[in-house]
């Protein structure tokens, strides 16, 4: 029998749930994006001497036979997995096979849940190893390099002491520079680029794919879980951008990214000299991104649709604005308004982030939130369900009882935003359920918004060609509302204590 190879890792990414609800599941059937924290981490990896793998089990849904196949065959040292609150009990059943195929494996967990919950989890669940809090590429390196026994001195690890209590190492004095990261390693994505696809009506064209600029937010509003990268904000040079899309087209031939960066106009001048090299060195291809209103203006929106801008995505959370001063600063509709008409007269699509749920939601603030949104001249939204994820200031409001606003039923691998955990006072999750298929419903139902669908015949083809592919889940969706995933048969969070 071959022995344990300590140079190698084998980095997964766990889907959450079975295959068969995979099929049905009608975020995946909209959206499935490669897991670019992994594909860094594997990049840095293997520029550093460590061979590694990736499995992304929410792109190849069936993957348990591959990893048990892969470990038979490597007997790699190490298991490491990227997980969020949905799914990381699924990491942990992930962990408990790969155990039992290779004994002395040592498996790590990183990723938003381990970064919030840390000594915690290593108490509830033994088959945990290590845990890693924050960004992972250093400290699975010194993890990796470290001699046995010598891991207390890497800084950003769980790890259990002689006497098998977690203890925490601390967060990392000193981070990357983003500009000396190798760019992801995207060909250890099996079937990168075609087996991953950006929503449905979000791009004009295949094939695209998403990338990261950035990392963190300054901000704290109440719902987001800043456990990752705190509230920093650090960010490749427009010249890094820049050579990171030239690659992108070069290798892969995308011609539309996503930017999934949390603040992608942070640094204003960043984005103009992005823009600037874009003019004088054309790459043929247009791009998405997110950004706060406050950070955007008239003459940068100008230069960023010259440079191939499609769409920008703007969190408006709710059109109730008191009810937005109870979780987020700066909490000003009107600002938000003329921000979205000056991006429509620059000729860039906008997209509306929203959540129906938060704690202080009544059917008249989500009534509020509706004539909002069917005022402003967007061109799509996506309404979430709010969810308190764990290292969100919400949650642990609500956790230490300073939050009575509402009931929450804390089931992780049902924490997906696409079903109504918590429920504020004075209202049922049937009557949520109702309200938030109404809100789309009517939507749909305004001819302006149907012309606009109408009109991605030909501004985005491939849309409407998936659109009709998966059209049976939709309705699917449209008609059980959040219950697709209630027969998930998972345990709840306090039954696993
Ligand atoms: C892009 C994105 C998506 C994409 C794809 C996610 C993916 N495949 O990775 C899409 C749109 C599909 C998506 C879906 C969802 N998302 Co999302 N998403 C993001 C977003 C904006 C960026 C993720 C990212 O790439 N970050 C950049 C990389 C560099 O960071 P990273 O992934 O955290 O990885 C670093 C560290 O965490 C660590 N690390 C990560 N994994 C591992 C593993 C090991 C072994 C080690 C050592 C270290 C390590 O090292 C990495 C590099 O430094 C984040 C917010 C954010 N800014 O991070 C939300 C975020 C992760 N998503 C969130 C949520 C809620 C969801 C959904 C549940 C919502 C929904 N219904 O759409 C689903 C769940 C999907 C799933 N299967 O988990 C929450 C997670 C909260 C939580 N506790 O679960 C976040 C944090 C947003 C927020 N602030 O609330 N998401």
């Amino acid at each position: 029998m071959n022995s344990i190879d300590k140079k190698r890792i084998l980095l997964v990414h766990p889907l959450g749930y079975s295959s068969e609800q995979a099929a049905r599941d009608v975020s995946r059937l909209a959206n499935v994006m490669p897991p670019l924290g992994l594909a860094s981490i594997s990049a840095y990896l293997l520029e550093n001497g460590f061979d590694n793998d990736i499995v992304d089990c929410y792109a190849h849904p069936d993957s348990d036979g591959m990893i048990r196949e892969y470990l038979s065959r490597f007997m790699p040292g190490y298991i490491g997995f990227s997980c969020t609150t949905s799914t990381f009990l699924d990491g942990i059943r992930l962990a408990e096979m790969a155990k039992k195929v290779v004994p002395g494996i040592r498996t790590i967990f990183g990723g938003v849940h381990m970064s919030a919950l840390q000594k915690e989890l290593l108490v509830a669940y033994p088959v945990i190893d290590f845990g890693v809090v924050g960004e992972g590429e250093q400290t699975l390196l010194e993890l990796l390099s470290a001699q046995e026994g010598a891991c207390t001195d890497v800084e950003g690890l769980v790890l259990r002491n002689a006497d098998g209590d977690p203890v925490y190492t601390g967060r990392r004095k000193n981070l990357l520079d983003l500009n000396e990261l190798p760019f992801p390693a995207y060909h250890k994505l099996v079937g990168y680029p075609e087996v991953y696809s950006l929503p449905i009506f979000n791009y004009p064209t295949v094939p695209n794919g998403s990338c990261l600029s950035s990392r963190g937010c300054p901000y704290a509003c109440s719902y987001c879980d800043r456990s990752v990268f705190n509230r920093t904000f650090r960010y490749n040079s427009a010249d890094y951008l820049y050579r990171h899309m030239a690659y992108l087209k070069d290798t892969y031939n995308l011609k539309h990214l996503n930017f999934y960066d949390d603040q992608f106009t942070f640094n204003r001048q960043r984005v103009v000299d992005f823009c600037s090299m874009i003019e004088e060195k054309p790459l043929g291809m247009t791009f998405n991104c997110a950004a706060r209103a406050e950070h955007l203006d008239a003459e940068l929106l100008y230069l960023m649709k010259k440079a191939g801008c499609w769409m920008i995505s703007l969190g408006i959370e709710t059109g109730d604005e008191q009810l937005l001063a109870r979780h987020r600063q700066n909490p000003d509709l009107a600002m938000m308004r003329d921000k979205i008409e000056l991006i429509k007269k620059a000729g860039i699509r906008v997209k509306g982030l929203l959540m129906m749920g938060l704690p202080g939601e009544t059917e008249e603030s989500i009534e509020k939130s509706r004539n909002y949104v069917y005022s402003l001249p967007i061109d799509d939204f996506n309404l979430a369900k709010f969810t308190p994820f764990p290292g969100s200031p919400i949650y642990e409001q609500i956790r230490n009882g300073e939050d009575v606003s509402g009931d929450f039923d804390e089931d992780w691998e049902k924490m997906d935003c696409m079903q109504f955990r918590f429920v504020p006072q004075g209202m049922t999750q049937d009557r949520l359920d109702e309200l938030f298929i109404d809100f789309y419903k009517k939507h749909f139902q305004r001819p302006s918004v149907l012309w606009g669908y109408v009109t991605m015949l030909w501004k985005s083809p491939d849309s409407w060609y998936r659109f009709m592919k998966s059209l049976t889940g939709f309705l699917r969706y449209a008609r059980a509302g959040s219950r697709i995933h209630e027969d998930s048969g998972s345990k709840k969070r306090t039954d696993l204590k």
